[in-house]
């Protein structure tokens, strides 16, 4: 870093020191406690009792059947959406939401989607991995003309294959789609295929970028991306997963980033790759992980039969994909000698004190004021302490009874289950030396 960087961040530092004293109540309110909507009860959505798919912090597209078709009404237009409590943007998205409402239908349907455009430009509507028609396919100038302003195109087909698929822009789609123009499309099968599925979730994963006190992500970015979302919600503004020990779980995730891949991990269980949007992986091929890749523009379903009940985190392994718009562009100060300049600031802000020499563990939960709609660097408050995780990150709850349980709450340990300090008569018996503590 150079002179000018350096002051430029000590000074801010300072500034945040400054005012964290004076406003400590309003820094507060910034990590106030996250209301957590209950997940819909489970209800069976077509044929072989499989139930419906759960988006968190989302919806489905209602049908209305009409002389058995099923008709849906998609209203792409600009939304004010929440990424998280304190940070909202204009978004552009489809019936209210980013993402879109998830579409679920069952194979053979036929399907008729209105889409009327209340953007100020063009749009289209593809169905990613459907198989349809080529002229319902949606790309603009290749399938059709684009939706005008202001119009409402009809499109309609049958849905031939059962799996888990997309639907986005694909009209100006750099801009579109880094807006939020995507959704989950789901096809249940007509006769469900291998072990019955007891909960079945949907989570789309995103990136934007968001200046600080910038009111519409840049769609432009090419690779700096600040915001990091499941189903468009960052920690702790994303709802857990809250699932029964032993039951089968299935998570169904796209990935509709202008750039990047995630690689989401889920704690506590090893999970199989049971499908992608191209189809159903055969049982001998399906792959044991723990950690599984969706590469943008791709689906991938996994299935798990939870057995550790707990609160697993469930996360992006990338990790600049887990922090928040404050958390980039800070200069590496760890092991900086800043005593010097401690005592000349002090001389000024008596409170000065230069922050992030021992490393950034803690930093989201400090009192330091952020600017008004944004949010801190990560996280938010855990049962023991604070989580330095925040962006793609929410909870799986296992529980054992999931349907009484409060998605709100912590797990509660069985005493004598949780780490702690060692004690030193037992490290003795042990033959553990601690090390001498380095100043
Ligand atoms: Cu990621």
């Amino acid at each position: 870093m150079d002179r000018r960087e350096f002051i430029q961040y000590s000074s801010m530092m300072a500034g945040a020191a400054l005012i964290a004293r004076v406003a400590p109540a309003e820094a507060r309110e910034n990590h106030a406690k996250i209301p957590h909507r209950p997940q819909p009860f489970r209800k069976t959505a077509a044929p072989g009792g499989q139930f419906a798919v759960v988006t968190p912090n989302g919806s489905t597209l209602p049908w209305n059947i009409v002389d058995g078709v099923k008709v849906g009404h998609l209203i792409a237009e600009s939304i004010d959406h929440e990424f998280a409590p304190g940070l909202r943007a204009q978004c552009w998205g489809y019936n209210g939401s980013t993402p879109g409402p998830t579409i679920e239908a069952v194979e053979g349907d036929h399907l008729r989607i209105y889409v009327s455009n209340r953007l100020p430009e063009p749009t289209t509507v593809h169905w990613h991995g459907v198989i349809v028609p080529n002229g319902m396919d949606g790309v603009s100038g290749l399938n059709q003309r684009p939706i005008g302003v202001g119009e409402t195109f009809m499109y309609e087909f049958t849905v031939r294959y059962p799996g888990t698929f997309m639907y986005h822009s694909h009209f100006d789609e750099m801009t579109q789609i880094a807006l939020g123009m995507a959704g989950m499309f789901i096809v249940h099968p007509r006769r469900p295929r291998g072990p019955h599925v007891d909960r079945d979730f949907v989570m789309m994963t995103h990136e934007w970028r968001l200046n600080v006190g910038a009111r519409r992500p840049d769609s432009n970015e090419m690779k700096d991306f600040n915001i990091l979302t499941f189903n468009s919600r960052s920690f702790p503004g994303t709802d857990p997963l809250v699932v029964g020990r032993g039951e089968r779980i299935r998570i169904r995730f796209g990935n509709l980033s202008p750039m990047d891949h995630h690689p989401i991990h889920i704690h506590g269980l090893s999970f199989m790759l049971t499908a992608t949007d191209g189809g159903y992986i055969q049982k001998t091929a399906q792959i044991p992980e723990t950690t599984v890749l969706i590469p943008t523009g791709s689906t991938r379903v996994i299935e798990f039969v939870p057995e550790v009940v707990g609160d697993w985190a469930m996360h992006c392994h990338m990790t600049h994909h887990i922090m928040t718009q404050m958390g980039h562009g800070i200069p590496q100060m760890i092991g900086a000698d800043t005593r010097k300049l401690d005592q000349r600031m002090q001389r000024i802000m008596p409170e000065y004190m230069t922050m992030g020499t021992t490393g950034m563990g803690g930093m989201g939960e400090m009192e330091m004021p952020i600017p008004p709609n944004s949010l801190p660097m990560r996280g938010g408050q855990g049962p023991f302490s604070y989580i330095d995780m925040g962006g793609m990150f929410t909870v799986l709850k296992v529980r054992d009874n999931p349907d009484a349980a409060d998605p709100n709450g912590w797990y509660k340990h069985p005493a004598g289950t949780v780490v702690g300090p060692a004690d030193p008569a037992r490290m003795q018996t042990d033959g553990v030396v601690p090390p001498i503590q380095q100043s």
